[in-house]
This record gives C-alpha cells, structure tokens and sequence, in this order.
C-alpha cells in the first residue's frame, strides 16, 4: 500500500516536471490559431488546438517555436503564447534562418527609387513622420548602392500610407497592438509599398508606443525584398523592440541579407565609415566572455551585451532575447547577477547600480546604489555575484578580493574582503562571472568555467561555456 502511493506521487512529480499542462482558454486556442494561420501558413480547418492532438496545428506550433527559439513542445504553453502576443510584423515567417529573402530573387532592378507618403498619421507631427520616414530609408541606403527620391504626386515605387481595419488590400489590420504594420516584396503595383496599423499609437522616440522609425526601417527591409530573420539581434525579426533611434546602427545580419540582393554601397566615405553593425552573441563561439550567469525559477541565465539566453533543465535549446524584450527598464552590458531566492527576484549590477526584477517587474524603489548591499563606496563595479545555497550568503566578486553578505541580516560579514585565490584553489585570472547550480559552484574567468565545492574548497573541473550554454547551430 504504501510503495503503491510513492508511486502515485513519484508519477504525479515526473509529469509535472516533464510535461507543464498548459493552462489554456478556448480564447488562448482561437488566437493561436489565428496567429498561426496568418503568420505560419496554417490552413487545416477543424476544431480548437488542444482536441487535435497531433495535428497540423502542433506542426505549426513547433515551427513557430523553432523559428522564435522556444523550448519545442508542439503545444500551447505559457512562453509560446507569450511570444504570440507581443506586437509585430503582419508579413508571414516561417523560414527558419537568419536573414532570408523572398526567394524567386524578388528585388528591384534599378537602384533609383521613388517614395511617396499618402497620408499622415495625427500621433505626431507631419515634419516628425517625414523625417523617421527618411531616416528609415537611410538605414538602407547607407549600406547599399540603393537611393531615393520623394515625389509628391503619381505613383511611387514605394506608397507610404496609415490606414486601420480593412484598408484596400486583402491583410485588414487587428486594431491596437498585434499587427502594427506591413509591406509587399519588390513588384510593381502594390509591391514595395508600406502600411501602417493607424490603430497604433506611433511615436517619434519615445519608449511608450511604437517608434515609427523602427517600424518603418523595418517594413522598408521587406520593401527592398528581405523577408524575417529569425535572428533576435536583427531589425528584420518579426518582434518589435524598442532601441533608441538616434544611436541606432542596422545590425550585421541585416547589412549581409540587404547586400545579398543588392551588394556594398560604393560611395561610403572611406575617411568617415559608418558605425560597425552590431552583431548578435554567437553560443558557438568558444572564445566568448559571458557578462554574467543566473539561475532564475529553475532556468539558466547567460547574458552578453544586450541579450541573454534562458536554457530550461529539461532542454537542449537556449533561448536567446533582447534583455530589453524581457525587462524593458533593465541595464544591458550587464557587470553580474543573482538570483535572490530569499526574495524571489533576480538582480542585475551595471557600474554603481544594482535593478531587482520580480518576474517582469522592476521592484519599486531600484535601480539603487551597490552601497545598499553592503558594498563600500570604493568599489566602482563588481565583477560577478553568486548566490551560495547552502549558507544563504552572497559572494561578491571584485577584482582580486570577494565580500560575503548575509541578506537576511542585511550586513556584510566579518572579515571581508578575502582574496580569491585563497578560497578558490587555481582561480588566479579575473573573475567575470558565478552562479551555482545543483549544489555546484561555477566561477567563470573568461570563456572557462571552474567547477568547485564550495564547502571544500575543492576544484572538481574546468569546463567551457558550452557545458551548460549548448551550441545548437546546425
Ligand atoms: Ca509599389
Ligand atoms: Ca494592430
Ligand atoms: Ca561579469
Ligand atoms: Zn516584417
Ligand atoms: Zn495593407
């Protein structure tokens, strides 16, 4: 009787550790589908997701989660249906690369274009719209020998209009958020031209609404005959994000999908060359110096400049992001970061500051100085930040010394800062990053990571990044 009730609970902890029961409502299903209809080519028509098993819809489900680096399961769980509902691009994805064009060698065969802007929107001024229109365009033109011309009258390569709802083609828009525009591959006609969801609150550079900058440079890729990237990095991934328009730089996978179809620009100034693209943190690279590792709720954190990977326990595949799609109020170059499991909240250091996230929020009253945990007023930055289980300490590590401080007593204990060496046998390089795991502790310096009990002090590995952050490029 009583192996046979071990057995029902061991049975009961696999299946909710192995396999999360999505908590879906049949709104959740309809929106899924519709999602997966307009931007997955899902054309089977039949009953809600769920009742289908598997079905075309589990085949789309996976795809879309291939293409956005989604843990793979097929079904509807929290972090698929997260992703579906964040605003984006009304054309279709589905190739699962980086930059991809259309296919068939859709692009323009001239290098003069025209553009005209139809109409106005009244979330800002004539003057702001024209010029994020032609700083849009810019974007382009700088890294190709593409160029173009304003008309104000008769047809343009390139129309430019805001319409809502059913608005003379046949992709009506959705209303506020969802779809905030889209734009036809290079053809004539409609091809090339541009529409903008004026149910969207559009603005010049602010983060609350959608800069239309952003979304215009992004509609002109397609435009120009670029299709989605499923590059998280790229101005032609399907997700808006914000980024500050007036130091924005078109990203290095974007710069090599565009000169695929139309090649370098041949004018750039060799004595003022533009900016050097940003490119997205590779997990493949093994000479790579991760800014900082975290565990958050049972999942891996690793962060580079402004992304980071999740990577499940039950997974191969990281996951990578735009911090800032995460936490749109968080630093990025990020210095350490812990997981405080005292408070359920992850804290991220950058210089003097340290932020505390509650989930998606930021906690009220953060970014506070590093003073407020204990840190003296001479240490400019900490290299990384470890959270020991065990004692419920937490390890600072700056330059050649670490500090111990005690959260639940709020003061930094006696005798710190030690040195590192002394503690960590063989660890005589800079630290750049910590966490533990499975009663583990991984101190990074560089791209190695050095294995250790923490209780004895002794040196188990050394290991690469990818021992945890897999290389899944195939
Ligand atoms: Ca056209
Ligand atoms: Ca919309
Ligand atoms: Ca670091
Ligand atoms: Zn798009
Ligand atoms: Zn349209």
């Amino acid at each position: 009787m009583k192996s046979f009730n071990l057995c029902i609970l061991l049975s009961l902890a696999v299946a909710v550790y192995c396999v999360p029961i999505p908590q879906v409502t049949v709104e959740d299903e309809l929106f899924a589908e519709s999602y997966l209809k307009n931007f997955f080519n899902l054309t089977q028509e039949t009953g809600p997701v769920a009742r289908r098993g598997i079905s075309q819809v589990s085949k789309k489900l996976s795809e879309m989660q291939r293409f956005f680096g989604l843990q793979i399961t097929g079904m509807l769980d929290a972090d698929t249906m997260g992703m579906m509902k964040k605003p984006r691009c009304g054309v279709p994805d589905g190739n699962i690369a980086h930059f991809s064009t259309f296919g068939g060698n859709l692009k323009w065969e001239k290098n003069s274009l025209t553009y005209r802007i139809e109409n106005y929107t009244p979330d800002m001024s004539m003057s702001e719209v024209d010029d994020s229109i032609d700083r849009a365009l810019k974007v382009w033109a700088k890294v190709t020998p593409l160029r173009f011309t304003r008309i104000y009258s008769g047809i343009a390569d390139i129309m430019i209009s805001f319409g809502r709802q059913s608005h003379g083609d046949f992709y009506p828009f959705d209303g506020p958020d969802g779809t905030l525009a889209h734009a036809f591959a290079p053809s004539p006609g409609i091809g090339g031209d541009a529409h903008f969801d004026e149910d969207e609150t559009f603005t010049f550079n602010s983060n609350r609404g959608y800069v239309l900058f952003l979304v215009a440079a992004h509609e002109f890729g397609h435009s120009l005959g670029l299709s989605h990237s499923s590059d998280p990095g790229a101005l032609m991934y399907p997700v808006y994000s914000f980024r500050n328009p007036d130091t924005f730089v078109l990203p290095r996978d974007d710069v090599n999908g565009i000169q695929s179809l139309y090649g370098p620009n041949p004018n750039e100034d060799p004595l003022a060359p533009e900016p050097t693209p940003p490119t997205t943190p590779d997990a493949c690279d093994s000479t790579m110096v991760l800014d900082a590792v975290t565990t958050l709720r049972g999942e891996m954190l690793f962060f580079k400049d402004s992304f980071f990977w999740r990577s499940y326990p039950q997974s191969r595949t990281p996951q990578q992001s735009l911090i800032t799609n995460f936490w749109p109020s968080a630093p990025v170059n990020i210095d350490a970061a812990y997981e405080s499991r005292q408070s359920d909240r992850v804290m991220l250091f950058k210089g003097r500051r340290v932020w505390a996230f509650s989930g998606y929020d930021i906690v009220r009253g953060y970014p506070k100085k590093i003073t407020s945990v204990g840190l003296p007023r001479s240490v400019k930055k900490v290299d990384a930040v470890l959270y020991d289980e065990e004692t419920r300490k937490t390890l600072f590590f700056v330059g050649k010394q670490y500090y111990s401080y005690d959260e639940a007593k709020s003061t930094m204990d006696q005798g710190f800062p030690k040195l590192v060496e002394q503690t960590f046998s063989g660890l005589t390089s800079a630290v750049t990053a910590a966490f533990q795991y499975r009663g583990f502790t991984y101190i990074y310096s560089g791209p190695y990571m050095f294995e250790y009990s923490l209780r004895s002090g002794r040196l188990y590995r050394v290991l690469r990044n990818n021992y945890f952050l897999r290389c899944t490029n195939f």
